[in-house]
């Protein structure tokens, strides 16, 4: 699916701005509130998650609908085009009703869609209805449970609340609304669909193939330049391959990018685009075939008090941080990230593990989720393939949105799912098949396994080409010692060795309270969470196949209330509001001295 953008032959307009919004009180559908300006509406900007912008725990916790609304009009002349409505997230399902009438439905609240709405847009005033649900239980992605998973507080959790209320089977605050922008854009009527390349590079030419989808007729034509403005290669043609001498790869934080110009009848659009290869290779990583070390983090979208709502000055800002720290990569834990961010990422060079909104898949569903009290595992025949169909869902159209990244160099299907019981191989092989199917660059697959699976049983082992580890010993498992989790995180290792494969720390990590010291490094502390990632690196650098460290968290983050979390998950190197905790030094110091390539011979 193509980012929205201006072109000669595209209008963009960007819907930004301070919509009406109102909460459901359980009668906005009875009442048909999209078909009527909102009485009494408060204020409320889009794009931004909702949740931390009014005051009172019943809003930020609202269970259920709420509305958006607007007015839009359009000039005249755009009615010879055609003319779109593109939503770039809304969390977690929408329907959008445009003068009272119902003119799309969309599930997944990290994902684009979009609408035609040429016939339906009348002359002047158009009244624009975004209806937002946020429940979540096992048929959405993420999952929600019966109870808060990280609330052990036996009957008086908030699993006992007389209110309906969601259960996240998580640990990142069950943000929603509308988080992305909502734009208008046109085309003509006979337009650019979609554009795939795919990039192979032999020495120093790079052949990469194209296939542009198109709706209606003209000629097609696709031209790239270079960053002079050069014209380097052409193609005539929906398909075929272009040859570009003497390429500039696209290189971790070394990024070149081309412009890949496409020309169909009057269509004309211009897609930034990075050469570059990936692939496995025994226990190495391979980008531009050379091996590859991950240094970077496990990341949230989540900033005050913008919730997940997108941020662009936060994201240069974390860009900054990153590689003042020397990282070079991150994971999009646990959902799809803003199409901004992905560019951004293609612009600077670094380096993304793509994943799902597949959290949750685990603990039966919380536990024994919900519904009508009945005990649901996670990976039974009736409530799992529900599941199973939407993750199917999710894969498709990240995959379709992210396929051209050069960024994007691995697709995670799930984030600690219960990937060792029964029934999870079947659940889960049919998604790789499907990811593999659909990336066109065939992009190596991973899920990131929970340290409650026995690498025994876990079928990652088999279905990943890469081993992506959470592993939490000297805190969950062990801590505050860090001797015998030392020894054990050895043993995994050493386990893992026998499989051959090779493997990323995708997340480990300690609760720090910023400005918490002593002399003694206890828990909590910032000497604690220096010396925690001192023993877990040392161990990393003595095994050969261990080909990254993503550490837990960028930055403290919100969460659900719970006994576990101090407002919030504080296992960031920064605060929440980017301020360094004492181990940011540590790794800024680690990182510049670990090269990008060859670490690990
Ligand atoms: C995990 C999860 C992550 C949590 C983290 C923690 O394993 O993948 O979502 O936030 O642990 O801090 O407990």
């Amino acid at each position: 699916m193509l980012y929205p953008i201006l072109t000669p032959s595209r209008l963009l307009s960007d819907l930004s701005g301070v919509w009406d919004f109102k909460l459901d009180n359980g009668e906005g559908f009875d009442q048909e509130w999209y078909k009527a300006p909102l009485e009494d509406p408060m204020t409320m900007p889009v794009p931004a998650s909702y949740n931390d912008l009014k005051e009172g725990i019943d809003f930020r916790d609202h269970y259920g609908w709420v509305f958006y609304q607007r007015k839009i009009s359009m000039p005249s002349f755009v009615k010879t085009q055609r003319v779109m409505l593109r939503c770039a997230a809304v969390t977690h399902y929408a329907k959008i009703y445009l003068n009272g009438e119902l003119i799309c439905e969309h599930k997944g609240g990290f994902l684009p869609f979009e609408v035609e709405i040429t016939e339906k847009l009348q002359d002047g005033d158009n009244l624009l209805t975004i209806a937002v649900n946020n429940v979540i239980d096992y048929t959405t992605l993420p999952i929600g449970g019966k109870s808060n998973m990280m609330n052990g507080m036996g009957g008086f959790g908030s699993s006992s609340s007389a209110k309906p209320q969601n259960n996240p089977n998580f640990d990142f605050f069950n943000y929603c609304g509308i988080t992305r922008p909502v734009k208008i854009y046109t085309t003509p009527k006979d337009y650019i669909e979609d554009i795939t390349l795919v990039p192979e590079v032999s020495g120093t030419t790079a052949r990469v193939s194209y296939k542009v989808d198109t709706v209606g007729t003209g000629d097609c034509k696709v031209e790239v330049f270079d960053k002079e403005g050069n014209l380097v290669a052409q193609g005539q043609g929906t398909q075929g391959v272009l040859e570009i001498e003497n390429v500039h790869l696209w290189q971790p934080l070394k990024a070149y990018l081309y412009d890949v110009k496409v020309t169909f009848g009057e269509d004309v659009y211009t897609l930034p685009y990075g050469v570059r290869t990936v692939r496995v290779e025994g226990t190495k990583f391979l980008i531009n075939e050379r091996p590859f070390y991950f240094k970077g983090y496990g990341r949230h979208e989540d900033t005050f008090p913008n919730g997940r709502g997108m941020n662009l000055p936060m994201n240069t800002k974390d860009m900054s941080l990153m590689k003042w720290q020397g990282a070079n990569s991150f994971r999009t834990s646990h959902y799809p990230y803003s199409e901004e961010m992905m560019r951004l990422c293609d612009e600077e060079g670094f380096v993304v593990i793509d994943e799902t909104t597949a959290v949750g898949v685990n603990l039966d569903f919380g536990g024994g989720a919900n519904f009508n009290g009945q005990k649901v595992s996670t990976f039974d025949k009736e409530h799992g393939v529900q599941t199973q169909e939407h993750h199917k869902d999710v894969i498709r159209d990240l995959i379709s949105r992210d396929k051209n990244h050069a960024c994007v160099v691995m697709w995670s299907i799930a984030n600690e799912p219960d990937s060792y019981s029964e029934g999870a191989y079947d659940y889960f092989a049919p998604l790789y098949e499907l990811a593999r199917e659909l990336d066109p660059q065939k992009r190596p697959c991973t899920l990131i396994s929970v340290q409650m699976a026995p690498p025994e049983k876990d079928c990652s082992a088999k279905l990943s080409d890469v081993i992506c580890l959470n592993r939490y010993y000297g805190w969950y498992f062990g801590g505050p010692d860090l001797e015998l989790p030392e020894q054990a995180l050895r043993k995994e290792l050493d386990y893992w060795k026998t499989i051959g494969k090779p493997v990323v720390f995708t997340e480990y990590g300690a609760d720090t309270v910023m400005g918490m010291h002593d002399t003694t490094p206890v828990m909590y502390t910032e000497e604690f969470q220096v010396e925690y990632y001192k023993m877990n690196n040392k161990v990393f650098d003595d095994y050969d196949f261990v080909v990254g460290e993503q550490v837990w968290n960028f930055a403290d983050f919100a969460t659900s209330q719970s006994l576990l979390r101090v407002q919030g998950n504080k296992k960031g190197i920064f605060t929440r509001d980017r301020k360094p905790k004492l181990v940011a030094h540590y790794f800024r110091d680690r990182w510049h001295k670990i090269p990008d390539f060859e670490y690990k011979k």
